[in-house]
Order: structure tokens, then C-alpha cells, then sequence
């Protein structure tokens, strides 16, 4: 997977070097190209911004810079991805769908965001997507494909030791992940739960189910609502 980012904080992706993606890179399932918008300025003081027409507060990034980058950087083939507060809400979901892409460029804005025309313009030759991590507000989209980049890469073959870990995440059965424990038994007066150790493999899974279910009802419980719920699970979260 080649995945590119344009930015004006190239420095700010220095984490996609590190520990689990930097280990993907050099085994050459991920390809990481970062890239400063400032290159596609022209004038002498590199400006990326402007103020905004009809008024308003802060700045809006400019289209005469964003449109020559993604022209020379985006592929009409490549997903092209907007982080934005704005966007549509980046799930599990998307980072599965994300994962078998071969190529995604992210277009990082800063400020009040990237003039409306640079996203018309890109969708009239490639797929764009704008997407948002929550209902909060951050600076600019830099940490924000850290976050989406790493959900991705952890998906792909070969970049997690266990590849049985993902498929037990939360979110992928739409569940929360229960409580795990290791050695040793009692830990200054706690004990790990006996189910776990009794080795009834069959007790154990209905346990974790429950654990999920239990936790997800206290905390999120609108997920409920699109799992997928066996009828043992119903009379569970009935009781
Ligand atoms: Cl993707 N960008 C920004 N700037 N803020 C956000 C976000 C993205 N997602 C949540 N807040």
C-alpha cells in the first residue's frame, strides 16, 4: 500500500517512522511519502492561506497551492482522503475498507480549512473522501492521519505479530472488548476471574461474550443496536 501526505507540518508525520509503522515501511508492505505544501507555493513568502470571502474569522487555504499539489501528487486511481471535522465519521469500518486500497493520498488543511473548490475539483477526477475522527475539534489533519493511517496499517498482512488479534478487536463483531489478564493469579489482593483459568474453552467464550456485551451496554450502548445479537445474547442483556 502506497499511502501519501500533504502538509505544512511534514515533521508533524515523524511518528510514521516509528516502532510497528516503521517496521512496515522497511519490510515494504507500507510506502509512506510525506510532502510539504510550501513546495507547490509561489511566491516569496510561501504563503498557504488567505482571508476568507464573506468575512469571518482565521484563514482558508488557498486553491491556487493545494491544486498543483494533489495534480502532481494524487493519481486520478488514488483514494483521496480530507480530514476535516466536517467529514463523515471514520469507523473500524472505514479502516477495513481503507486497507485494501492500494494508494491513499491525505490532504492535510490547517486553519478554517482548504477552499471548497480544491474538494469540487478533486472529485471530478478522483474518489474524496472527507472524514472526521469525532465531535472535537483539533488544530489540522496532521494528528489526525496519524490516527487513520496507523487504524489502516495495523490491518494489513504481516504489520501485527497475531493476525487472530484483529478479528477479536473491539468494533469488529460491533462489541466492545472485554477485560484480559495475565500472570500472576492474585495481584496485591486481586484475582484474575477463575472462569479463565479453568481451561472449558466453551465457558470461557461465552464469558468474553458477555463481558462485551455487559461493557458495551454500560458505555455505548447504541452500538447495540447494529450488532449482530444471538438470541443468548438478548436474554443476557435482558437479565
Ligand atoms: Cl479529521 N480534523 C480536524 N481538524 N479536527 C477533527 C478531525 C479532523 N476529526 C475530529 N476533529
Amino acid at each position: 500500500m502506497r499511502l501519501d501526505v500533504i502538509t505544512i507540518f511534514p515533521e508533524y508525520l515523524g511518528p510514521l517512522r516509528e516502532s510497528l509503522l516503521g517496521k512496515a515501511r522497511s519490510r515494504g508492505i507500507i510506502d509512506i511519502g510525506i510532502h510539504d505544501l510550501r513546495d507547490w507555493t509561489s511566491d516569496v513568502h510561501k504563503s498557504v492561506d488567505d482571508s476568507p470571502y464573506g468575512g469571518g474569522p482565521g484563514m482558508v487555504m488557498k486553491p491556487t497551492v493545494w491544486g498543483p499539489a494533489l495534480d502532481a501528487v494524487c493519481p486520478d486511481d488514488a483514494l483521496l482522503v480530507f480530514p476535516t471535522p466536517a467529514g463523515e465519521p471514520f469507523t473500524q469500518h472505514t479502516a477495513e475498507r481503507w486497507s485494501r486500497e492500494p494508494r491513499i493520498v491525505f490532504a492535510c488543511g490547517r486553519y478554517e480549512g482548504i477552499d471548497q473548490r480544491v474538494i469540487d475539483d478533486a472529485r471530478g477526477r478522483a474518489r474524496v473522501e472527507e472524514v472526521s475522527l469525532g465531535d472535537y475539534i483539533l488544530i489540522g489533519g496532521e494528528v489526525a492521519v496519524l490516527v487513520m493511517v496507523e487504524a489502516v496499517a495495523r490491518l494489513l498482512p504481516g504489520v501485527l505479530g497475531n493476525q487472530q488479534s484483529h478479528r477479536e478487536d473491539s468494533f469488529s463483531d460491533g462489541l466492545l472488548e472485554g477485560p484480559s489478564y495475565t500472570r500472576p493469579a492474585s495481584w496485591r489482593g486481586l484475582d484474575v476471574p477463575p472462569i479463565l483459568m479453568s481451561g472449558d474453552h466453551a465457558r470461557v467464550a461465552s464469558w468474553k461474550r458477555q463481558q462485551s456485551l455487559r461493557l458495551t451496554a454500560q458505555r455505548r450502548p447504541e452500538l447495540l443496536a447494529s450488532a449482530e445479537l444471538s438470541a443468548a445474547d438478548q436474554q443476557f442483556l435482558d437479565t
